[in-house]
């Protein structure tokens, strides 16, 4: 069986009830899962979240209705034994890009940002609400979360896994951020010393905060619960997503290091270029491109797979 990576089912809402039901409730998610299953699927990982910027920033009026909407999305996804939830800690924007479409080459096109383009662009509204927030305050809610959210993920069986900052800078259009470099992941750990404490390993963004992958997923590697194979070329104040394979990591030496993980863990390909003649309804998930990345991250690892086989004789 196949192994799939969703995010909550927010188009199965059912206008005739009196109580909206929500993505995290129990049925949707439910009838999201039975929905993979009976087409070869099974889902292991959540990748999406309810609200969370209440909790990040520390409003008050909107962290308590957020943290148990949490807990909810984490008993449900425990109850249905979806046992991986992505999440991250970017308040108010989200994983953004400020190019979309910038020609590269065999015509295809690729996304990039440059911390120029948003030099002139507003905080977003939410920091209204807020005032002042400085990195500390962030590292302050984000504990405060894990002590609540860790037990309930211990009791439900289910692992949390922190994905990056992307980009990974100390700040965007005025709002803080922390989980940009290796040391912020360790911290994280330190946190929290149980094991459902993890991590997504985003290698794009991961290869914006260091030149050693190896280095890094060794130092992480009992953490890590889920990878976000993808490449990019630049720094992370100005960089593009390259094609796989055409981007500054070093991929053979990066696949043996995640193979060396030693406990369940899931990978997936990330966002890709647009090839040429392909199409694409959002800016980094073209289907050509998508299709290109699996068959080289399979021959990828088959091949260092066996490479390290045979080293171990
Ligand atoms: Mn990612």
């Amino acid at each position: 069986m196949d192994f799939a990576d969703g995010v909550l089912p927010r188009w199965f809402r059912d206008w005739r009830q009196i109580e909206e039901e929500k993505p995290w409730d129990y049925e949707p998610l439910m009838r999201y899962k039975e929905m993979l299953e009976e087409n070869g699927l099974r889902l292991v990982a959540i990748e999406d979240n309810p609200p969370l910027d209440g909790i990040r920033l520390g409003i008050r009026e909107l962290r308590e209705e957020e943290l148990d909407n949490v807990a909810r999305l984490i008993e449900n996804m425990g109850k249905l034994g979806i046992r991986i939830w992505i999440y991250s800690w970017m308040a108010g924007i989200g994983w953004s890009r400020t190019r979309t479409h910038i020609p590269d080459r065999a015509g295809m096109y690729v996304t990039g940002f440059n911390i120029k383009d948003i030099e002139n662009s507003p905080p977003p509204a939410i920091l209204k609400r807020v005032g002042k927030i400085t990195h500390e305050d962030l590292w302050k809610n984000l504990k405060d979360f894990l002590d609540y959210i860790v037990p309930i993920a211990e009791q439900a069986n289910v692992r949390l896994a922190m994905h990056p900052d992307d980009p990974p800078i100390p700040e965007y259009r005025g709002v803080p951020r922390i989980m940009n470099s290796v040391e912020a992941f360790e911290r994280l750990i330190s946190l929290n010393r149980s094991e459902y404490n993890g991590i997504t390993f985003c290698m794009g963004n991961f290869t914006l905060m260091t030149d050693d992958i190896p280095g890094a997923v060794r130092k992480l590697k009992d953490r890590i619960y889920f990878v976000h194979f993808r490449d990019v070329r630049g720094d992370r104040y100005n960089f593009v997503e390259t094609l796989i394979g055409e981007g500054k990591t070093d991929l053979v030496n990066a696949a043996k290091a995640f193979l060396e993980i030693n406990h369940e863990w899931y990978l997936r390909v990330d966002h890709t270029p647009t090839l040429e003649n392909d199409i694409e309804y959002t800016p980094g998930y073209s289907y050509l491109g998508r299709i290109y990345t699996i068959g080289y991250i399979k021959g990828l690892f088959n091949a260092v797979s066996r490479e390290v086989e045979e080293g171990s004789k």
